[in-house]
């Protein structure tokens, strides 16, 4: 029988009870709606080959190839591998692998015209300390800009490109870091629940059209400092087994990045687009 535990006071609710292998429609349905309104769910206890869970992700919508081609899975271009080969061949941490996606709070993909729906991963080996995945909610963000402030960014979009502002990019082959940024908008109505969330990503984020630079600039540090609201957090400490997907179009997370890197930390991971 399927158990759905809420987490956080906002986000977040874990999932018992079930095998993704084998789901009906109609318990699909209800994990798909216990995701839009918890914005990030995590099922546990799952026994899953590759095969198993790009099935799985594919009903939550089309599998995208992740731009970083260094971290595809040979064989399988639409899996990424987190966690896989973080040392370069004289023995030193590479910090691109081992702090990937802990840097700054953000949203998976607002680099593409179109970006990712959602994010899953399967934990395959987990620390025996630290490497939480940390959430929150974009919802919340904007309810809780000041009134002037969302009036300003109504209507107007933002810039975005991978590597943003510092080009941090390193994971991105030579020939795929010159992309032309994408327009989004900053104030964005989900498709699906029609909630208005503050669409932002500091890491990513080039400029706010419309506005002069410097004024883009604090605009961005502005947000920056209210885009994560503590009574609207989720924090995963991760189990081997989990299959953890979070909506992109109105969450953001970050790895914490903080555990020992001589320990493995192994996902599968898709993009999913809808
Ligand atoms: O490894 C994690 O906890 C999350 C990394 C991340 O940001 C991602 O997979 O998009
Ligand atoms: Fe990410």
């Amino acid at each position: 029988m399927i158990k759905i535990n809420r987490l956080g006071p906002q986000i977040g609710a874990e999932i018992l009870g079930v095998d993704v292998k084998s789901l009906d429609e109609e318990t699909f349905t209800a994990i798909y709606q216990t995701w839009l309104e918890c914005n990030v769910i995590a099922i546990r206890d799952q026994t899953l080959e590759i095969e198993d869970f790009l099935a799985y992700s594919r009903r939550f919508g089309r599998l995208h190839e992740h731009p970083s081609k260094s971290t595809r899975h040979a064989d399988y271009p639409q899996l990424t591998l987190l966690g896989v080969n973080k040392f370069d061949e004289d023995g030193n941490l590479i910090e691109a692998v081992y702090r990937r996606g802990a840097h700054d709070w953000h949203t998976d993909g607002a680099y593409d015209e179109d970006p990712f729906k959602a994010t899953q991963l399967y934990a395959l080996a987990i620390p025996s300390i630290g490497g939480d995945t940390l959430f929150a909610s974009m919802y919340a963000a904007y309810e809780a800009l000041p009134t002037p402030l969302k009036q300003k960014l109504d209507g107007r979009l933002g810039a975005f490109k991978y590597g943003g502002r510092t080009n941090a990019n390193s994971l991105l082959d030579p020939e795929d870091r010159d992309k032309a940024p994408a327009l989004h908008p900053i104030i964005r109505v989900h498709p699906e629940t029609s909630r208005k969330g503050l669409y932002f990503d500091p890491g990513k984020i080039l400029r706010i059209e419309g506005l002069d630079a410097a004024e883009s600039d604090d605009v961005i540090d502005e947000l920056t400092e209210r885009m994560i609201q503590p009574n609207a957090e989720y924090r995963h400490q991760w189990r081997v087994g989990d299959i953890v997907i979070w909506d992109n179009r109105c969450s953001y997370h970050r790895a914490a990045g903080d555990y020992p890197p001589e320990q493995d930390r192994i996902h599968w991971r898709v993009s999913i687009k809808g």
